[in-house]
């Protein structure tokens, strides 16, 4: 599956997928954010168990929404934005295995927003972070107030919003908001690592566990548990629990799981 502005392609159920526009540096304009959309669609259905996500080149993950489209937006065109960026960031988070953001160089509002939504950040030493709205008249809109929020906490996702200002991978990294920071030529190999070592655990408890992960964000401890309750019974049962169980009994590797 390949068109200008995004490239995607399968090795060994890891799908890695490339934000191709570096004559802007990955920004991405409305046509990148519905095909996107539109790819994670076709994705959805295949036999993938792990999706990288990564930006064309060495210099930018994604350095925002496209600001030269934007800049004449009527209020209209806007909301349009709004919502297929929204909609897309969501299916994103929602996208049943998991996601990796790879960021290798700027992730600049929108693109940061795009970060936020995958389930697991790793980065390069040369990745460079910023919500910059504040200096464009506007504000993350993208879900990545409220994701920020979470993940690094209040006081630094207002610092970072009211301030615009950039931060490094190091930072990133002390706050929680990416996992791991690599040479830019090893980024990529580790995120494959891993996604590979993520795609030979069981998919559907992987699954599972990512749906109740997104579905309990912001629920009573008593409901998580709920949640939690009935998804671990919806494990028992399954080809991989059982056998994965029987091989630890029998004093053997298991067979490889087939979800
Ligand atoms: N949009 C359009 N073009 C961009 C771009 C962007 N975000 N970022 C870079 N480019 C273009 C540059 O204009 C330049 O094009 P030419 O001048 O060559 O035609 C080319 O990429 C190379 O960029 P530079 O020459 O500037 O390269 P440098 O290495 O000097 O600098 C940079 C790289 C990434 C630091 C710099 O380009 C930069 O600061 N870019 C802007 C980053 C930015 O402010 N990003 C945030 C955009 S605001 C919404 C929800 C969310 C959003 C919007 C709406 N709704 C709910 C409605 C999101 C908003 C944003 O993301």
């Amino acid at each position: 599956m390949e068109d200008s502005s995004l490239l995607y392609h399968v090795e060994d159920t890891i799908g890695t997928l490339t934000i191709n526009r570096q004559r802007v540096m990955n920004a991405m304009d409305m046509d990148s954010i519905n095909r996107l959309s539109t790819l994670l669609d076709e994705i959805a259905d295949t036999n993938i168990r792990c999706l990288v996500i990564t930006g064309a080149g060495e210099k930018s993950f994604v350095a925002g929404a496209d600001i030269k489209e934007m800049k004449d937006m009527s209020r209209a065109q806007g909301e349009n934005l709004s919502r297929a960026g929204n909609r897309v960031m969501r299916k994103l988070e929602l996208f049943q295995v998991p996601v990796i953001a790879a960021v290798n160089g700027y992730a600049l509002g929108g693109g940061l927003e795009l970060a936020l939504a995958c389930d697991i950040r790793l980065a390069s030493e040369n990745a460079s972070f910023a919500m910059p709205e504040a200096k464009l008249g506007i504000i993350p809109g993208y879900g990545g107030i409220q994701r920020m929020s979470r993940i690094i906490g209040q006081g630094r996702a207002r610092e970072m919003v009211f301030t615009a200002r950039r931060f490094d991978a190091r930072e990133a990294l002390k706050w929680g908001l990416v996992n791991a920071v690599y040479p830019l030529a090893d980024l990529m190999p580790e995120a494959l690592r891993l996604a590979a070592t993520i795609a030979a655990n069981a998919p559907i408890a992987i699954m599972s566990a990512k749906k109740i992960m997104n579905e309990s964000v912001g629920l009573e401890l008593a409901a998580a548990d709920q949640l939690e309750r009935e998804a671990f019974g919806n494990c028992f049962g399954t080809w991989d629990q059982r056998e994965a169980m029987q091989a630890f009994v029998e004093k053997r590797k298991p067979q490889p799981f087939k979800g």
